[in-house]
This record gives C-alpha cells, sequence and structure tokens, in this order.
C-alpha cells in the first residue's frame, strides 16, 4: 500500500478507468484535485469559459467514442449548480458523465459556509448517483462504483461532491493492483429471442425502431445485419440515427411529429409490428399512444426493466442490453433462414423504399433572404459521408434532423430529451477533443449559439476545429412558430438595430464580429449561391488555423417547419415533393 492524499488516489483511479482529459473549471474548494492533476500529469485538461460548457463538452466526449466517460470538473456552490443542466441533458440521454465537484469542509456543511450548497441532493434526479463523500478513505472506491454505476445498465451520469478536508486527508491506497469493478448488463435468453421472432415472422409488415441504446452499446453492426438478414425496415429514432446508414436499402426514414420524414411517418402508420430495440416511446417520436400503437403489435427491448411498459405496455417485453439481444435475434434468425421458415420481406421492403425515393420536401429554393431548406441541400453536397453533425433544438435542428444526411453511428450527435439551448457549442468541442480527425459541423439556430457562445475561445485557445453553421433568422424560431397558436409574436425576436455595425440590416448582433473577437475565423452568407463555396472555404479555414470557424446564414425570418401533434397529422407548411412512382422490380431496391 501506498500513502497519498484521498484526492491523489482519486486521480490514479481515473487514469486506471481510461480518462485521459476532463474539462471544467478551478475553484478554491477543488483546488487539491488541480494540485493531484497537475502533480501526476497523466490527465489533460480543457478550461472551459462557463461550468455549463464543461458538462456539454464532457457529454460530447462521451457520446464521440464507445467507451468513452467525459468528466467534468468544478469548485462547490455555484459550479455545481451550472453543471446541473449538463447532468440533466445526460441522464434524460442515458450518456454516462462523471461530475466532480469540491465542496466546503465537512466541519462547515450546516453552518452556511461561503459557496456550500447541498449539490448530492440537487443532483439527485438527474444522476444515476449522486454522492457527497464524507470519510476520506471512501474517495478511491466511490470513484471506482461511479464508473461501475455509469456503465451498468442503463447508462448515466454520475456526481462525486468532495470535501475540501476529505480531498486533502491522508489514505492507504495501492494503484498498481486496482482494477475496474464488473459492469452488469442484463442479456436476454434464447427463449425471449425465439418468443420476440416467432411475433415478427407472424407479422405481415414488420418494422424494427432503433433507439440510442443500439449506439450506446455498439450494436450498430449486428443492427444492420439482423435487419438485412431477415429483410425488416428499420426506423431509427432522433437517438439512433445513424445506427443504420440513411442511404441503406432498408433505412425507412424516422418517424416523429417533428424530426421525421414524410416517408418515415407514412411507412410507420403502415406497419403492423414493431420491435423497438434501446429506445425510449419518446412523445415526440410517437405522438399519442393511441395513434402510434392502433393496429400493430409491439416487442420492447430495453436494458432497463422500469422502461418496458413505462409509456405503455408492449405485446412483449425483453430486459436485455441491444448488443447481447441481436447476437441472440441473429442466431435465431440465421437458423430459420436455414430452416426456410423465415419469411421473405421483400414486398413489403419495396413499399417502404418507395416511399423513401417519392414522399419528400422541396428544398431547391433560390429566394433571397435564403430559406433554411436551401442550406441543407447544400450541407447534403459539401459534407461528406464522414461528417459528424452536432445538434441540439429549434427550427434549425428539427429542419437539421428532416432533410441531412447521417451516414455513420455516433454521427449525429444531438441533445434529444432536454434540448438546453448553448448545448451545441461545448458539445462539439468535446467531439473534437475526442476525436481530432472525424469532420465536426456544428448546427445551431442563434438563440442556441448565443447561449454559451463564449465557449468558442476555449476552441480558440486549445486548438479545436470545426464548422458551426449557424441559421439566423433573428427569431427564437421554434417558439415563435408554437406561438401560432396563441396568436402572438411575444418576446421571441432577436432582431434590432445594432448600432455597432449597420451591415446586419436590422437582424442585431453581428456573430461574424463576435467569433472574430474570441479568436475564430467566421463568414457571413446572404445569398444561397453562395453557400457551396463557404462550407468548402470553412472547411479549409478550420484546417489551416485549428479553430471553430463560423458560417452564418442570413435566413428569411420567417419559415414554419413541418410538424404536428401526431404522426399522421403533421403539417406540411413548405412545398412538398409527391413524386411519380416509377415501377420498380423488388430486387433492386
Ligand atoms: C434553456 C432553454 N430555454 C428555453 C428553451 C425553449 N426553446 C426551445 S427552441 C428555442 C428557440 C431557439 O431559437 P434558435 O436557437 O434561434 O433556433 P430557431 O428555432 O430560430 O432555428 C427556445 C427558446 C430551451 N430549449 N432551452
Ligand atoms: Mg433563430
Amino acid at each position: 500500500m501506498a500513502r497519498m492524499t484521498a484526492i491523489e488516489a482519486a486521480v490514479h483511479v481515473l487514469e486506471k478507468e481510461g480518462v485521459t482529459v476532463c474539462f471544467g473549471v478551478p475553484g478554491a474548494a477543488i483546488n487539491p484535485f488541480y494540485a493531484a492533476l497537475f502533480r501526476r500529469g497523466t490527465i489533460g485538461h480543457v478550461l472551459a469559459r462557463h461550468v455549463e460548457g464543461a458538462s456539454h463538452m464532457a457529454e460530447g466526449y462521451t457520446r464521440a467514442r464507445a467507451g468513452n466517460i467525459g468528466v467534468c470538473v468544478g469548485t462547490s456552490g455555484p459550479a455545481g449548480t451550472d453543471m446541473i443542466t449538463g447532468l440533466y441533458s445526460a441522464w434524460a440521454d442515458s450518456i454516462p458523465i462523471l461530475c466532480l465537484t469540491g465542496q466546503a469542509p465537512r466541519a462547515r456543511l450546516y453552518k452556511e459556509d461561503f459557496q456550500a450548497v447541498d449539490i448530492e441532493s440537487i443532483a439527485k434526479p438527474v444522476t444515476k448517483w449522486a454522492v457527497t463523500v464524507r470519510e476520506p478513505g471512501q474517495v478511491p472506491y466511490t470513484v471506482a462504483q461511479a464508473f461501475q454505476t455509469m456503465r451498468s445498465g442503463r447508462p448515466g451520469p454520475v456526481l462525486i461532491d468532495l470535501p475540501l478536508d476529505v480531498q486533502t486527508a491522508e489514505i492507504e491506497f495501492d494503484p498498481d493492483t486496482y482494477h475496474p469493478l464488473p459492469v452488469y448488463k442484463p442479456r436476454a435468453t434464447r427463449a425471449q429471442a425465439e418468443k420476440a421472432l416467432a411475433m415478427l415472422n407472424a407479422a405481415e409488415r414488420p418494422l424494427i425502431v432503433a433507439g440510442g441504446g443500439i449506439i450506446n452499446a455498439d450494436a450498430c453492426e449486428r443492427l444492420v445485419e439482423f435487419a438485412e438478414l431477415t429483410g425488416v425496415p428499420v426506423i431509427p429514432t432522433l437517438m439512433g440515427w445513424g445506427a443504420i446508414p440513411d442511404d441503406h436499402p432498408l433505412m425507412a426514414g424516422m418517424a416523429g411529429l417533428q424530426t421525421a420524414h414524410r416517408y418515415g411517418n407514412a411507412t410507420l402508420l403502415q406497419s403492423d409490428f414493431v420491435l423497438g430495440i434501446g429506445n425510449r416511446w419518446a412523445n415526440r417520436h410517437t405522438g399519442s399512444v393511441d395513434v402510434y400503437t392502433r393496429g400493430r403489435t409491439f416487442v420492447h427491448v430495453d436494458i432497463e426493466p422500469t422502461q418496458i411498459g413505462r409509456v405503455f405496455m408492449p405485446d412483449y417485453g425483453i430486459v436485455s442490453d441491444a448488443a447481447a439481444a441481436l447476437d441472440l435475434f441473429l442466431s435465431v434468425a440465421e437458423e430459420w433462414k436455414t430452416a426456410g421458415t423465415l419469411k421473405d420481406r421483400s414486398a413489403w421492403a419495396a413499399d417502404c423504399a418507395r416511399r423513401k425515393r417519392t414522399m419528400l420536401r422541396r428544398t431547391d429554393f433560390d429566394a433571397t433572404p435564403i430559406k433554411p431548406q436551401r442550406v441543407y441541400e447544400e450541407m447534403n453536397r459539401a459534407f461528406g459521408p464522414d461528417t459528424c453533425y452536432v445538434s441540439t433544438i429549434g427550427l434549425s435542428q428539427i429542419a437539421g434532423a428532416q432533410f441531412l444526411h447521417v451516414y455513420k453511428p455516433r454521427h449525429w450527435i444531438n441533445c434529444g430529451q432536454a434540448g438546453p439551448l448553448g448545448w451545441t457549442l461545448p458539445a462539439a468541442l468535446g467531439v473534437r477533443v475526442a476525436d481530432p480527425r472525424r469532420p465536426i459541423v456544428a448546427l445551431s439556430g442563434d438563440y442556441d449559439f448565443q447561449f454559451l457562445i463564449e465557449e468558442l475561445a476555449v476552441g480558440a485557445q486549445f486548438k479545436l476545429p470545426y464548422v458551426h453553421v449557424l441559421v439566423n433568422n433573428a427569431y427564437l424560431g421554434l417558439i415563435r412558430q408554437a406561438q401560432r397558436a396563441f396568436q402572438m409574436d411575444f418576446q421571441v425576436q432577436l432582431a434590432f438595430e445594432n448600432i455597432n455595425a449597420p451591415h446586419t440590416a436590422g437582424y442585431g448582433v453581428d456573430h461574424v464580429a463576435v467569433a472574430e473577437g474570441f479568436g475564430c475565423k467566421a463568414i457571413r452568407v446572404t445569398d444561397p449561391d453562395r453557400l457551396a463555396s463557404a462550407f468548402a472555404d470553412a472547411q479549409a479555414m478550420a484546417q489551416q488555423h485549428q479553430v471553430p470557424v463560423v458560417v452564418e446564414v442570413i435566413l428569411e425570418r420567417v419559415t414554419n417547419i413541418a410538424m404536428g401533434p401526431e404522426i399522421d397529422a403533421v403539417t406540411e407548411f413548405e412545398e412538398v415533393l409527391d413524386l411519380p412512382e416509377p415501377a420498380l422490380d423488388p430486387v433492386h431496391v
């Protein structure tokens, strides 16, 4: 055994658990942790400009690669409360991040000490586990258990709060023989897999709804293999987007009230059976349970037992890790295929593929100010299949999901459930820290961009290049659209006459000037025919200068984006394309 401070032992555990970098903001109550980081020199640190930014960076870092766990660090009091939004976002989307906070010394905890707040209680509802460690000896083992908790079952975040005197107390700890605790992941049984597949085989028009749990389980290849083996089309959820490439013949589109394709909803409504894997029947995917489930049989596979039956009772439920379930599904389906008992799905798959080719939305507008649809058309053309998109919320994100294309898992990094404005920019930086190579394109509305805009300085300081497409309508666009129901346009306008920047022509903030002020590069585009060259230039500038490059696109101020209260009642505000159905040979779809 070796004698060391409790916080040094914690740093040893972080190393052994694979942590190589963390994101944070120092402060007096967490300085012992920073001292241990400094002395050991084994774990890098990215200095955020806002502690909330650090928590979203950690989440972007986790989402970028299977096995990653982002770590965010802050002092006592407001640093912890600033990270609550990050914990909520990670918790809601089943993403593990570890949040470390400093705390007042134990003896001062109930004395209204400076920056002492009960963060353990505040964080409880938005974490898998939140704990103030009161015994120094428990520190390394608490960190060990945090990693076990984050990785077991449904993944999610953990907060560890460390009183100052707990961090600095000396303990006995042997880092050399440290070993991570075993991780618990429930697995489907063979009998369960046979039952689920028998139900799928009995159906006429089956679908797989592929959720983010498949990406979390790193099981996307198995999903595609299973779809190909059975011939069953796949509807990815927003969290599962990328699990099957958009151009795969069995990718049938996304369904939902907002982030959905016309063909995705039409196909879901045509189906008579849904096998949901690692998904949670989110209400913006389903709309009302009644419309979503009517005339359909459901099997639900989820790693978290209490997810089965939470939103509606499926006809059959299986508690399993998605990878383990898909492994079994594959072996059962292979046997049935060999035995000739697996149903042929080519006619149904051809039907779905035909809808995918014919039920589109128009994008080739050439109006000035630019219509958003055109921006996504140009993005699809400019950014290749390796592009990783990062986005959060707003008309920008909704239209992005309707029009962009994603071809790989972990290449649509979107805060699905919580949707906290400001998430995009720091999350993109976290993805860049996790992967120095992949092309990253972030997508924000002007308000999302302004929320945590100061994190641009982090990108410039730490040389974290990526392209940020900022679609500026000088509006809280999504809320403006929602306010139509109240016949108002109230407190949603971001436009003003900028006395320093008359060239913004009443749109208000000069985002190019702000981005440049933070040490980044920026381009403003007002003409739709300039989008292509701006995207090309932005990629080259990011490469050359190794800083974030903002492409600010001046949009028309009011464009309503397709959405509705039910998957069979989505309002199309703009022109749709109903293309003629070519006569197709099912073999060629
Ligand atoms: C912290 C937070 N506050 C409020 C909201 C509600 N909200 C959702 S979208 C939105 C407006 C987004 O505006 P912008 O980023 O410009 O995107 P647009 O819809 O205009 O494309 C607001 C206020 C939110 N998601 N998060
Ligand atoms: Mg806007």
